[in-house]
C-alpha cells in the first residue's frame, strides 16, 4: 500500500484537517500517517479556539515517521506559525520527501484566521519550492501573488506569478466566483482549464483539505500531476454532491459516497 502523510490541524467536527485528510486517503485505498501542527475547536457553525502544538512535537512526529517508514507522498495542510513552518521544510528536506502538495491554508471558510500574518511569508519562502503542487483558492491565489482576480485570465497570471516562487504546479481554484466555478492548472508550459458545474449546497466544509489530500493519494499511486488533479477534482466533485446535513452548519462532504454506492451500504 502507498503511505501518504498529512501535516496539518485537527477539526473537531472532522469535516476539514487531520479527519477530512485520513478520510480521503482512506477511500483512496492508500494509509494514511498524519502529524497534527494544532488542535482546532469547531463544529459546522465556526472555529471557537485553536491551540498550535510546539516545534518540538511536530519535529518529533516528523521524525517517528519518516525514520521508520518510507512516505509516498505529503499533504500540507494549516501551519499557522512561522517557525512550525520553518521546522516542516526543515524536516522535509533532510528526509527528502517525494511529492509534496502545499494547500495555502489562510482562513477557514468560516472566517477565523489560521495562518499568523507573518508566517506567511515563510511559507512562501521556505515552502512553495519544495512543492509538487500548490492549491491556492482565488482569496490566497491574490494575497500569494498581489493581483486582483476578476477573470479566468487574471487566474492564469496569478497561477504564472505564484510558480514563479517554485512549485512545479500552480493549482488556482475558481470555487469563490461566482458562477460554474473553473480551476486552472499551470504547470510553467501549459494552462490546463477544469470546468465544472456548481452544486447548489452549503455542506462545502473541508472541500480544500479533500482536494488537496485526494491530489496527494494520486501521485503517491504514480498519476501524473495533471490526472493527479483532474482524478481529484471527479472525487470532491462526487463529495459535495452526497455532502451530509450534519450539525447547523456547513456541513461536510461525504468521502465515502462512492465505495459506499458500490458495497450496496446505501
Ligand atoms: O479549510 C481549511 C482548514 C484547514 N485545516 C483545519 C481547518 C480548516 C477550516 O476550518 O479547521 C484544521
Amino acid at each position: 500500500m502507498k503511505k501518504v502523510l498529512t501535516i496539518a490541524g485537527s477539526d473537531s467536527s472532522a469535516g476539514a484537517g487531520i479527519q477530512a485528510d485520513l478520510k480521503t486517503f482512506a477511500a483512496h485505498g492508500v494509509y494514511g500517517l498524519s502529524v497534527i501542527t494544532a488542535v482546532t475547536a469547531q463544529n459546522t457553525q465556526g472555529v471557537t479556539a485553536v491551540e498550535n502544538l510546539t516545534n518540538a512535537i511536530v519535529a518529533k512526529q516528523l521524525e517517528a515517521i519518516f525514520s521508520d517508514i518510507a512516505v509516498d507522498a505529503v499533504k500540507i495542510g494549516m501551519v499557522s506559525q512561522a517557525k512550525t513552518i520553518s521546522v516542516i521544510a526543515e524536516k522535509l528536506t533532510e528526509y527528502k520527501a517525494p511529492q509534496i502538495v502545499v494547500d495555502t491554508v489562510m482562513v477557514s471558510s468560516s472566517g477565523y484566521p489560521l495562518l499568523e500574518p507573518k508566517a506567511q511569508q515563510v511559507l512562501v519562502r521556505e515552502l512553495l519550492p519544495l512543492a509538487a503542487v500548490v492549491t491556492p483558492n482565488i482569496p490566497e491565489a491574490e494575497v500569494l501573488s498581489g493581483l486582483k482576480i476578476r477573470s479566468c485570465d487574471d487566474m492564469k497570471e496569478a497561477a504564472c506569478c505564484i510558480r514563479e516562487m517554485g512549485p512545479q504546479h500552480v493549482l488556482v481554484k475558481g470555487g469563490h466566483a461566482l458562477g460554474d466555478p473553473v480551476d486552472v492548472l499551470f504547470d510553467g508550459a501549459e494552462f490546463t482549464i477544469l470546468s465544472g458545474k456548481r452544486i447548489n449546497t452549503k455542506h462545502t466544509h473541508g472541500t480544500g483539505c479533500t482536494l488537496s489530500s485526494a491530489i496527494a493519494a494520486n501521485l503517491a499511486k504514480g498519476l501524473s500531476a495533471a490526472e493527479a488533479v483532474c482524478r481529484a477534482k471527479e472525487f470532491i466533485t462526487m463529495a459535495i454532491e452526497h455532502s451530509l446535513d450534519i450539525g447547523r452548519g456547513a456541513g461536510p462532504t461525504h468521502h465515502f459516497y462512492g465505495l459506499y454506492e458500490k458495497s450496496g451500504m446505501l
